[in-house]
């Protein structure tokens, strides 16, 4: 089943009908057993038909998230590691990622606040003072507040090679910054775990001309999900849950950078399809006239 937050309440659409649920998002997410909790809700939920619900979708579509911090898993695919140690070779820091690569923990660093996030049709946004920006299609879990993986989303965790290859104690200027992680379009919650087959496939346009287009299947990645998940709860608590994204394996080659315009198309098997446009943060002095 997926599920859509909008202005209008959450939309969930399963076995071809579509409900209104007007629960606020945070307690209608953070369920001990969301997908058991939803199929009991739907005995009650408002039906609605799928030309309003498209209608909603289209014109009121929110990111799938509410309080919940957003965190991120780094260099789980063996090319995140290549990509990384070949950007920070100047800087003498290229073996920190083969070691994290390898080490028992993980790389795990706090991405973003809600209001940082924006969801399927907003813009992204590149930092001017960074010269090599790449999107990270990365699959993101929802977990809820018991440390228990509860859906699936995608994930955009924006990026500043530049910054990062400078010196990885940049990472997180590289990382967070307004509008630098985009999710949506909505949560997919399952009875069973992801499978392990899911594809994750991204293209990047320029004036409607794909300048890069790649795909990766979830079993590449060197750590499970829940050894993630668990990592993040030892010493934290959550809540109303968190997000979790779980590392990219796609890379653009390293002549490409992202530019103002830019489409950025994120899809995942299962879940459907992100897309942002890229753009620069507006100055303060601008957005106030
Ligand atoms: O090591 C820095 C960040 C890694 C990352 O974001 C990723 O592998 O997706
Ligand atoms: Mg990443």
């Amino acid at each position: 089943m997926r599920l859509f937050k909008t202005t209008k309440g959450a939309i969930l659409f399963l076995d071809n009908q579509s409900y209104l649920i007007t629960d606020t998002w945070d307690e209608l997410i953070n369920q001990p057993a969301l997908y058991n909790h939803l199929m009991q809700s739907v005995k009650t939920a408002k039906l609605i038909g799928e030309e309003q619900a498209s209608l909603y979708i289209t014109n009121h579509l929110l990111p799938p998230i509410g309080s919940q911090e957003v965190w991120a898993a780094g260099v789980t695919y063996l090319r995140s590691r290549d990509a990384r140690m070949d950007e920070s070779k100047d800087s003498g820091a290229a073996d920190c990622y083969q070691r994290v690569y390898e080490a028992e923990r993980p790389e795990l660093f706090f991405k973003a606040v809600a209001h940082r996030v924006v969801g399927h049709g907003g813009t992204v946004n590149i930092r001017k003072d960074s010269v090599w920006n790449v999107p990270e299609p990365e699959l993101t879990l929802y977990i809820n507040s018991e440390g228990k993986i509860q859906a699936y989303t995608i994930g955009n965790d924006m990026s500043s090679r530049s910054i990062e290859g400078e010196n990885p104690l940049y990472l997180p200027q590289a990382k967070v910054y307004e509008k630098s992680a985009a999710m949506g379009p909505c949560l997919r919650i399952t009875a069973e775990p992801i499978s392990p087959e899911t594809e994750i496939r991204l293209v990047i346009y320029r004036n409607g001309i794909s300048m890069y287009q790649g795909s990766t299947t979830i079993n590449r990645m060197k750590r499970s999900l829940t050894e993630l998940a668990n990592y993040l709860f030892s010493e934290c608590d959550f809540p109303s849950g968190v997000f979790l994204m779980t590392g990219t394996c796609l890379v653009p080659p390293d002549h490409f950078t992202l530019q103002k315009d830019d489409v950025v198309v994120i899809s995942i098997d299962g879940i459907g399809t992100l897309t942002n446009t890229v753009a620069l943060k507006e100055s303060v002095a601008a957005s106030n006239q």
